[in-house]
């Protein structure tokens, strides 16, 4: 049954269901000019965090309802909003951004059922029986209550302590009930409402580090026991003292590789101008290169209202404009008006060089990196030559595709086409000398 249909449900008791299944026909037809729609363009979602508080503005709405294909309830259905005292539910607030998004035909993404914060005061003080039967409760009363609305819900969020230890973290859940608080969720979960990806979700594990091994590992345990889970939310709050990590694609593919899905959930990048748009840049291509990547999600619509609005970490300013990281992010998601397409920025003006250096050598190879860079118009992709001295001869290159034509190597891109004006990305291969040690000679790089 698809998402439309499985709405009905809910939205019919509320008498939204004709204006639902229209608009959401209507929102599927329109161009590729905008995050939402460029995005599916490429198989993903682009949504954003919203506020029931701010949906009355209509600035906001406006650019919420034309940009965005998602919407996560920024604080609504966390515990504290939806069931403030034992098996009493409202769900007023979080009811008012599902109906809003439904009937503008934007899919759903919740958050979340078990989390230590924003937590009522009332769960903490129960016994260990009586919070397992409690979590449990929560989890199919609010799961239940958007059954078939939701595509995706953060089950469990931030279970595991900062630092390099990989401990879980101190929570009335994991100090009661132990390591197995976290299965028993997604086990609940998965009964209350079995058409939604269930998600485990957390920050500071967007790289490669001891965090993100140990959740690895506890997903990895998962899918050889059965527990079910469908995927790994990476919130992704950068900054300058936590930036985009380097292995931030590598990352998300070796939890892709355990089968299951990873969404980028509440990005956020602290910043200005062109380099915070370089950064954007950056995660949107870390997604689209991983297959599994099924959507992100910008954690606001305007830097007015961020939780860390000081940083100005969005794409569209107080007022809201189009920041250089909404030009950046819809031209990497391929979006018209993007470089390339008619009207676009790069249009007619595209350029790149490209410059090389070796980066290891050794009695009977080298290898070579070639590091390509955007000119002052973003670019949706390049073309690089690197000519061999006689005798040497290409066994590998990673972050590229290449073509041979005597001893010229033409490379295209891989994952790493689109560029923002003046960032750069690598392609490198392994040479074997077969005796002749000369450097090879890289041409002019060409972009589109
Ligand atoms: O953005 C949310 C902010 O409005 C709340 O005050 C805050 C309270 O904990 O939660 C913020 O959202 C958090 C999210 O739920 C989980 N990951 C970290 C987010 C930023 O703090």
């Amino acid at each position: 049954m698809n998402m439309i249909l499985r709405r009905l449900s809910r939205a019919a008791t509320a008498g939204l269901v004709a204006a639902a299944a229209l608009t959401a026909a209507a929102h599927s037809a329109e161009a590729a000019d905008t995050l939402g729609s460029a995005a599916a363009g490429q198989g993903r979602y682009f949504g954003t965090a919203v506020a029931a508080g701010h949906l009355g503005e209509a600035d906001y709405t406006a650019t919420l309802d034309r940009e965005f294909g998602s919407v996560t309830p920024e604080n609504e259905m966390k515990w504290d909003a939806t069931e403030p005292s034992r098996g009493t539910f409202t769900f007023t607030s979080a009811d008012r951004i599902v109906d809003h998004a439904q009937s503008r035909g934007m899919d759903v993404r919740g958050h979340t059922l078990v989390w230590h914060s924003q937590l009522p005061s009332w769960v903490g003080t129960l016994g260990a029986s009586d919070l397992r039967t409690a979590m449990k409760d929560h989890i199919s009363g609010l799961m239940g209550h958007y059954k078939g609305e939701i595509h995706s819900w953060d089950v469990v969020n931030e279970a595991f302590q900062d630092g390099g230890s990989g401990a879980r973290r101190s929570s009335p859940f994991q100090d009661k009930l132990g390591d197995g608080f976290i299965e028993e969720a997604f086990r609940a979960a998965r009964a209350a409402d079995p058409a939604a990806k269930l998600c485990y979700n957390d920050y500071n594990t967007d790289g490669v580090n001891a965090k993100s091994t140990a959740v690895y590992n506890m997903v990895k345990d998962f899918t050889s026991r059965g527990v079910p889970i469908d995927c790994v939310g990476f919130q992704s709050h950068f900054n300058s003292n936590s930036p985009v990590p380097s292995d931030y694609r590598q990352n998300l593919q070796r939890f892709a590789d355990l089968g299951v899905d990873v969404q980028i959930t509440e990005l956020d990048i602290e910043g200005s101008g062109s380099a915070q748009a370089a950064d954007y840049t950056k995660v949107v291509q870390a997604c689209l290169a991983v297959e599994r990547c099924t959507g992100m999600t910008v954690w606001g619509v305007t830097d007015k209202y961020s939780w860390r609005s000081g940083g100005t970490p969005l794409l569209f300013d107080g007022n809201y404009a189009e920041k250089p990281a909404y030009d950046a992010v819809l031209s990497a998601l391929g979006g018209s008006g993007g470089p390339g397409e008619p009207g676009g920025p790069g249009e007619g003006t595209a350029t790149c060089t490209a410059t090389y250096t070796r980066t290891a050598d050794w009695d009977g190879g080298y290898n070579g990196e070639v590091t390509v860079t955007a000119g002052s118009e973003p670019i949706g992709s390049w073309t690089a030559t690197v000519t061999l001295p006689a005798r040497q001869s290409v066994s590998a290159l990673w972050n590229g595709t290449a073509a041979f034509n005597g001893n010229v190597m033409t490379v295209r891109p891989s994952w790493n086409g689109a560029l923002a004006a003046g960032t750069s990305t690598t392609f490198g291969f392994t040479v074997t000398k077969n005796g002749s040690d000369a450097a090879p000679a890289v041409g002019a790089c060409t972009a589109s």
